[in-house]
């Protein structure tokens, strides 16, 4: 029998820096063996310290690399990630429901790296209401689970966090991950599906190279998933595969700000 990989696309904005976006997406799939794909939605220029510029690439075009790469290879689960415009939003569901895909992890990229709304309230509201009904997974870190839910006062805990994760399911996705809730010394992920909820505790590692963590967690969901795992056990490795992406690279200086994890592992 012929071994070939699983097939997986994300649907996101190219990171000129090689920390976020689908080039994080794609490190992490190929070092996970699966075989990655493309839609992209936006052009940034950044790097470790700024981000200089976006360009949006038209609705249409996103469509067509979805249907040109889904007409032909298919694939076991998609991935979105920075989409920022509601005409963006409106062609990616579209296109999400028309081939109907078996996982679809969408990461609700809007908030920057200091928790501050990226987009208009429109853009969340597309989110919301075409979205997120579409999810197998929802992946807010905190600041975009409160975005979503139009909270804007919330102190965080554990408790608000599981309380949070539930309204966010009760609009569509079939299970959600609120990423990264500090807790003491740890950062806590808190999961529900149905009636199931439980939490990931990793210890907080001391470093500024976390840029693309959140895509990374989200993209190694996706190809668990789509490698056939179930939901607790895809989120449980995912989040041991991004926590230690992020201890291979925590001494690391790429650039000068806020640097990349390490997707490969290094040789023992
Ligand atoms: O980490 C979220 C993210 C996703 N996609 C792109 C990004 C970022 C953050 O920098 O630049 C293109």
């Amino acid at each position: 029998m012929m071994n070939e990989p699983t097939k997986l696309l994300t649907i996101g904005g190219s990171d000129s820096g090689g920390a976020a976006g689908v080039q994080a997406d794609l490190k992490t799939w190929t070092v996970l063996g699966a075989y990655g794909m493309s839609a992209i939605s936006a052009v940034t220029a950044q790097n470790s310290v700024s981000v200089n510029g976006v360009a949006w690439i038209a609705p249409n075009v996103v469509a067509q690399q979805i249907d040109a790469v889904l007409s032909d290879y298919g694939a076991a689960a998609v991935k979105t990630g920075f989409l920022g415009r509601v005409s963006v939003v409106q062609a990616v569901a579209e296109r999400l429901a028309h081939w109907s895909l078996p996982q679809v992890v969408v990461d609700p990229v809007l908030v920057n790296h200091r928790g501050e709304p990226m987009f208009a309230e429109a853009v969340v509201a597309a989110y919301r209401e075409q979205l997120l009904p579409l999810a197998s997974v929802l992946t807010p870190n905190r600041h975009e689970a409160a975005l979503l839910l139009g909270e804007t006062r919330l102190t965080w805990s554990l408790v608000s966090a599981e309380r949070v994760a539930r309204q966010l399911l009760a609009l569509g996705p079939q299970a959600v991950v609120v990423k990264a809730i500090p807790d003491g010394d740890e950062l806590v992920d808190v999961v529900v599906a149905d009636s199931a909820m439980w939490r990931m505790r990793a210890p907080r590692i001391d470093t500024i190279n976390t840029h693309g963590s959140g895509d990374t967690l989200s993209a190694a969901l996706a190809a668990y998933l789509g490698q056939g795992q179930a939901l607790d056990s895809a989120v449980a490795q995912a989040h041991q595969f991004t926590q230690n992406a992020i201890a291979i690279s925590a001494e690391w200086r790429l650039g000068s700000g806020h640097g990349p994890l390490g997707h490969l592992p290094t040789p023992q």
